[in-house]
């Protein structure tokens, strides 16, 4: 079928709207119809040529929700009409992964999905007959995708596709590193870094669990009044300020160190900044930021012999199939906000205005709805 769809052609150049073609779903696969979909940093740096898996041709995006149009062979837990959001972190419920309960990170389709492949090692989509690679399994720049079944949580059907799209990445992703990775306990005094789609979701994470302090950083101002928004007790804007100066300010915010801090940003002077903050003895420092190709984390490792520790999380440590319903629902009751990030929405001809505001710092998330 024709699909209609923002490709990204080449590494750094604006997404181009063309006319695809899509197969059907293979079995274990699933058509969905995408109503809308966040644009989240990642899809940037990916566009821009930062990431060392980013394959081009490609159809990004995977911040998305909509509808099944069609099922494959074989796939029993999801039928034509039910609402899904793709999971860029599948849940196979099989694997040694899924079978740990200390980690989300299903490695069943993992392979495929990072080289732009579905399962059985070809791309739905072609354009002008050659194939366009998917990316990260879910490719929700298109109004029409196919993802394994694994990779589709479904969700209720009252939940308006415009706002819950954003479950699919930056809600759960914040609200999960503060629940399901750090764990952290109420009274605890916290430094988010970065007050964008995901760090504001980290501070209304914090705001759930009952935490003390909650320090945001942000090189933009105006990052101060959306912070207290969501729960941010204090801000810094470290224009200027050296790395120690930093870590020093923070450390006198928190009364000591940040029980947990976490990066939101991908800046990986920021990280060390974040682990440098945490308190000695016991804090965690938990990384969600990511960073280009070559880039390296440092600190002396004394840092982490005065028992400080490193951390990272993808997804929010959710297990996409079982956890997000569950955040669809916290919405849907009104346990946490997600209709004011929302700031800017636009047809797909207009997605690359989208990629312009995050660049400005004038979106907190803009969404494309079809
Ligand atoms: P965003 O562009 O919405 O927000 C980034 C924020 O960081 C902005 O407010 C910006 O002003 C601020 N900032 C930039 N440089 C800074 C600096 N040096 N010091 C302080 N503040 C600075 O981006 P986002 O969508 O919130 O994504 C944030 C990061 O999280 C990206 O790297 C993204 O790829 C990553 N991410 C990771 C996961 C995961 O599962 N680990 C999931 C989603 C996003
Ligand atoms: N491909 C990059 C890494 C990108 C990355 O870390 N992706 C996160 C999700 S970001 C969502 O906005 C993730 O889930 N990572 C785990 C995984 O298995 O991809 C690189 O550096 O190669
Ligand atoms: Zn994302």
């Amino acid at each position: 079928m024709d699909v209609r769809a923002a490709v990204a052609i080449q590494a750094g150049k604006p997404l181009e709207i063309a006319t695809v073609q899509l197969e059907g779903p293979k079995a274990g696969e699933v058509l969905v119809e995408i109503k809308a979909t966040g644009i989240c940093h990642t899809d940037e740096f990916t566009r821009s040529g930062a990431d060392p898996e980013g394959i081009f041709p490609a159809i990004l995006g995977h911040e998305g929700a909509g509808v099944v149009v069609d099922v494959g062979p074989g796939v029993k837990s999801l039928k034509k009409g039910d609402h899904v959001i793709p999971l860029y972190t599948p849940e196979c419920r099989e694997c040694d992964y899924c079978l740990n309960p200390k980690t989300n990170l299903c490695q069943a389709i993992r392979t495929t999905q990072g080289a732009g492949l579905m399962p059985d090692g070809t791309s739905r989509f072609t354009l002008d007959g050659k194939p366009v690679f998917h990316y990260m399994g879910t490719s929700t720049f298109a109004n029409f995708t196919v993802l394994p079944e694994i990779a589709l949580a479904k969700v209720r059907e009252d939940a308006p596709f415009d706002k819950i799209c954003y479950i699919g990445c930056g809600v759960t992703t914040g609200i999960g590193a503060v629940i399901n990775t750090a764990k952290a306990e109420p009274g605890c005094n916290a430094v988010v870094f970065g007050l964008g789609g995901i760090g504001l979701n980290v501070i209304q994470g914090l705001r759930l669990i009952g935490a003390n302090k909650i320090v945001g950083v942000d090189l933009n101002d105006d990052k101060k009044e959306w912070g207290e928004k969501f729960g941010m007790t204090h801000f810094l804007n470290p224009k200027g300020m050296e790395h120690q100066e930093q870590v020093d300010a923070l450390v006198e915010m928190t009364g000591g160190g940040a029980d947990y801090s976490f990066e939101c940003i991908g800046n990986t002077k920021v990280m060390r900044v974040a682990l440098e903050c945490a308190h000695k003895g016991w804090g965690e420092s938990i990384i969600i930021g990511v960073a280009g190709a070559g880039q390296e984390i440092s600190t002396r490792p004394f840092q982490l012999v005065t028992g400080r520790s490193w951390r990272g999380t993808a997804f929010g440590g959710a297990r996409g199939r079982t956890d997000v319903p569950q955040i669809v629902d916290w919405y849907m009751d009104g346990k946490i906000e997600i209709d004011p990030m929302i700031t800017h929405k636009m047809p797909l001809e207009d997605i690359n205005k989208g990629f312009d505001l995050m660049h400005e710092g004038k979106s907190i998330r803009a969404v494309v709805e079809f």
